[in-house]
């Protein structure tokens, strides 16, 4: 099948970037068949005035490089401006029932969308329809809904522009049902960070990796997920930064870089040496391991006091700004090395070494990712990583503070401008004032919610924003039959994917322009903006030629559903916002004054303009009015016991991919090649199983529901992984999650340590 190479498993002995990632691009890319606009959107891309990439939600430096882009964003732009097209002679060719049977790789490569489709039951095809009629028939269905069952879902690259229309639609409608895809991802920083700072996002900007002595970073993969920051990290090594890295796997960029604009690395070989220690934690370990740094602290603290020395936290900070010190310190002086070390898989020296740096630094950033906030008990490891901040004062002051790394490249944006199922972050006064309509004010689904919803057979419809939600999404085989029981679907995308594919009554597949294209509407051509991982907010301009005449900008997708669903409220512009982007960002400056003032203005800010973070000064908007200690719940972040024969499967991303979209085969870095269909498992735990490098195997579920989830044909990889602890590659394996399984408050999809069984195929 196209796409699909031989199968190699070679360890892989390279730096991150380096003649590597344009090796990884020289795989990818040739397939796409790219012409001149790609180049010059690569040239353009993270720079002032330029376009911003569709990848990450790294920063954008207001000084970029020559070539501000990396493997993995070259990769997005490619798939984004490719020349193949999926028209409706595809279609014709292929019927749903067929399509079923493909693979994502194979869906996404027959190219970009071309026309507006509906799913025509009797011949088990999507045909072509005007956007007229599409229109008309998705207003009338959705007239004819419960607004309450509806779900107005977003995957997280829109602009902050359609956004904004997108959820103003839903809640006009009278649907609060708005998840993001934040719900899978960062949803435990949103609600953690809240509770414990009174902010959701994080306090640092780019400048502070210019000003930190010291990074700790949890469960995040920079060389595959954020390779530009790569760079920031090569720096501060360069200053003599310590990095200290937790993380059950090896992930090449911690380890080490080779800076592709670098002409002597890249002609010697070498590379920087990026973490200075590096501590295989196991899944959900990372609460034990941090309970360690913080009980050597405060003992160590506990005896210089008392010895009548200098102390070592930051007892004025904690006095002064925090709530729950007390309570926290004694859980810590209570803990037990025994149980420290068992849950964390970690020896209680290198926690030791870990907490020598911890207690030098003066100023210490701490990065995380999905590592931390996709288990059960994730909130608990983010409030572990609160906890290790505040005890010595970091947060608010130069080179110190959380600093999450968040996923698609406008996530964090959809979430500022009203993407939220949660009412109390809904701006629903300043709607009604500005609108002259009552928005819903009850708690809305989110995705495990949604998810349910699906499962029984009582979520109405599905209107999806980009994304491809039936896919990454948990319960695999129920979520299916759910989703083709949804009366209406609405797809709004740029390529073909299984959510597609799995119509219920009414199935509309709606293809919109990408970033990279040219938008021009009846003003001229419309910039969009965006924010990243640092509350920094900036245009967007793309000047590549449209894949098809025939597509509409997602502004005007969401403007025509708009129309034709809702009764006419003459506050609301939709037909000026669509002519004129601008005029949609005084309605979000109106919307948010304190955030956006002077919007259109600012937004060509080279680095972006910072929206501002009240914590980063530290004026904490949490409940107490300070900041929050919190001692954990548990002593891992798992949630389920360790018996024999169970396993704690992390589930990961390749090199060679975004989320769903499979831009290929080969994960270098881990040395997997020509296959996703993999178990990584640590030597000793294969040898006490009898398995062999090659074995094919099965997972299934062990979780306490006790219901039949398995995957089969899977192949077994010798791995560098603790033990107790297996890798494997999503999307795939989501069959195995459990809906239930999910981090308790925040209901992120608890990905990172899903409980399963291995057997050996017959
Ligand atoms: N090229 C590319 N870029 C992307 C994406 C992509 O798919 N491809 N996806 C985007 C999105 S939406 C997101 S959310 C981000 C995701 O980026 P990441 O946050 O890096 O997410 P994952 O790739 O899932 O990897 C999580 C890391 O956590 C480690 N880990 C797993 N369990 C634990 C644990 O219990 N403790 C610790 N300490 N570590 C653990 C894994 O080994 C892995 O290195 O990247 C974004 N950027
Ligand atoms: N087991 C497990 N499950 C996970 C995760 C995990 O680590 N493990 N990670 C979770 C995370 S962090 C996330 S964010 C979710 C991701 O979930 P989603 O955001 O729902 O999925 P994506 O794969 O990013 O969506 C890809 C599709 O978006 C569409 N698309 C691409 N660009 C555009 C555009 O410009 N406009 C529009 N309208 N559509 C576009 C294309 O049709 C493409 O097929 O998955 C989650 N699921
Ligand atoms: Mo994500």
């Amino acid at each position: 099948m196209a796409g699909q190479d031989d199968i190699e498993i070679k360890q892989y002995e390279g730096a991150a970037g380096g003649w590597g990632s344009m090796e990884g691009m020289a795989h990818v890319l040739p397939k796409e068949k790219l012409n001149a606009e790609a180049l010059d959107a690569l040239r353009r891309q993270n720079k002032p005035e330029g376009v911003m990439c569709v990848s990450c939600a790294w920063g954008k430096p207001a000084k970029p490089h020559v070539a501000e882009f990396c493997e993995n964003g070259a990769k997005a732009t490619a798939w984004e401006l490719t020349t193949l097209r999926n028209t409706p002679d595809f279609f014709q060719a292929h019927s749903v029932g067929e399509l079923q049977g493909w693979r994502d790789y194979d869906l996404e490569q027959a190219g970009r969308l071309t026309h507006p489709m509906k799913y025509d039951a009797a011949s088990d095809k999507y045909v072509a329809v005007s956007w007229k009629e599409a229109f008309d028939a998705i207003g009338a269905k959705l007239k004819k809904l419960d607004a309450k069952k509806v779900v107005f879902y977003a995957s997280g690259r829109a602009s902050l522009e359609t956004s904004y229309m997108y959820s103003l639609c839903a809640r006009l409608y009278g649907s609060h049902n708005l998840p993001d895809s934040s719900n899978m991802c960062h949803e435990t920083t949103s609600v953690g960070l809240s509770n414990a700072i009174g902010s959701p996002v994080a306090t640092i900007q780019m400048d502070d990796y210019e000003h930190c002595d010291t990074i700790f970073c949890w469960g995040q993969n920079v060389g595959t997920n954020s390779p530009r920051m790569l760079h920031v990290l090569e720096k501060a090594r360069k200053r003599g930064v310590e990095i200290v890295t937790f993380n059950p796997l090896k992930e090449r960029g911690w380890e080490k870089f080779t800076n592709p604009q670098n002409p002597v690395q890249m002609t010697l070989g070498t590379s920087t040496q990026i973490s200075t220690q590096y501590h295989q934690v196991k899944a959900g370990g990372d609460i034990s391991a941090i309970l360690g740094i913080a009980k050597i602290a405060i003992e160590a603290d506990d005896e210089a006091r008392s010895a009548g020395r200098e102390a070592i936290l930051d007892h004025h900070f904690i006095e002064q700004h925090t709530v729950r010190f007390e309570e926290f310190a004694d859980y810590a002086r209570k803990a037990k090395w025994d149980d420290i070390v068992r849950e964390s898989g970690l020896t209680r020296e290198a926690i030791e070494d870990a907490a020598r740096i911890y207690l030098k630094s003066k100023a210490m950033i701490a990065v995380y990712g999905m590592g931390i906030t996709q288990h059960r008990y994730g909130m608990d490891s983010l409030y572990m990583i609160v906890n290790l901040l505040l005890m010595r004062g970091h947060i608010g002051r130069p080179g110190a503070g959380p600093g999450p790394v968040r996923g698609h490249s406008n996530v964090q944006g959809q979430r500022t401008v009203g993407i939220t199922e949660k009412p109390k972050l809904a701006p629903n006064a300043r709607l009604k004032q500005l609108y002259d309509f009552n928005p819903p004010d009850w708690q809305g689904w989110d995705t495990v919610e949604s998810c349910r919803h699906i499962i029984d057979g009582t979520c109405d419809g599905f209107i999806q924003l980009g994304g491809n939600f039936l896919r990454a999404t948990p319960e695999h085989e129920k979520m299916v039959k759910g989703w083709e029981k949804i009366p209406l679907q609405v797809h709004i995308a740029t390529k073909l994917n299984k959510s597609h594919l799995h119509p219920g009554e009414d199935c509309w597949l709606l293809p919109c322009l990408g970033r990279m294209e040219r938008d021009m509407q009846a003003s001229g051509p419309q910039a969009v903006t965006m924010e990243d991982s640092f509350s920094h907010i900036y245009g967007s301009r793309g000047k590549a030629t449209p894949a098809s005449h025939h597509l509409l900008s997602e502004p005007a997708i969401v403007a025509g559903i708009a129309k034709a669903a809702l009764e006419p409220n003459e506050n609301v512009p939709w037909d000026a916002w669509v002519d004129d982007y601008s005029l949609v960002r005084d309605a979000i400056e109106d919307t948010y004054p304190d955030k956006f003032s002077n919007f259109n203005d600012r937004m060509w800010q080279p680095g972006g303009f910072w929206k501002g973070n009240p914590a980063a000064h530290r004026k904490w908007e949490t409940e107490s009015g300070k900041a929050e200690f919190n001692a954990p719940r548990a002593m891992n972040a798992a949630g389920f016991d360790d018996k024999p024969g169970r396993f704690r499967l992390v589930t990961l991303r390749s090199n060679d991919q975004f989320n769903t979209t499979i831009y290929g085969y080969h994960d270098r870095f881990r040395g997997i090649h020509g296959t996703r269909e993999v178990v990584m498992m640590n030597h000793a735990d294969m040898t006490a199983l009898g398995l062999f490098e090659g074995d094919m195997v099965s997972l299934a579920s062990d979780a306490d529901d006790q219901e039949d989830r398995v995957v089969d044909g899977l192949r077994i990889v010798p791995y560098d992984i603790p033990q107790g602890c297996l890798g494997g590659y999503y999307p795939e394996l989501n069959v195995l999650i459990p809906i239930e399984h999910h981090a308790l408050e925040s209901h992120v999809p608890a990905g990172k340590s899903v409980p399963v069984t291995i057997r050996k195929s017959r």
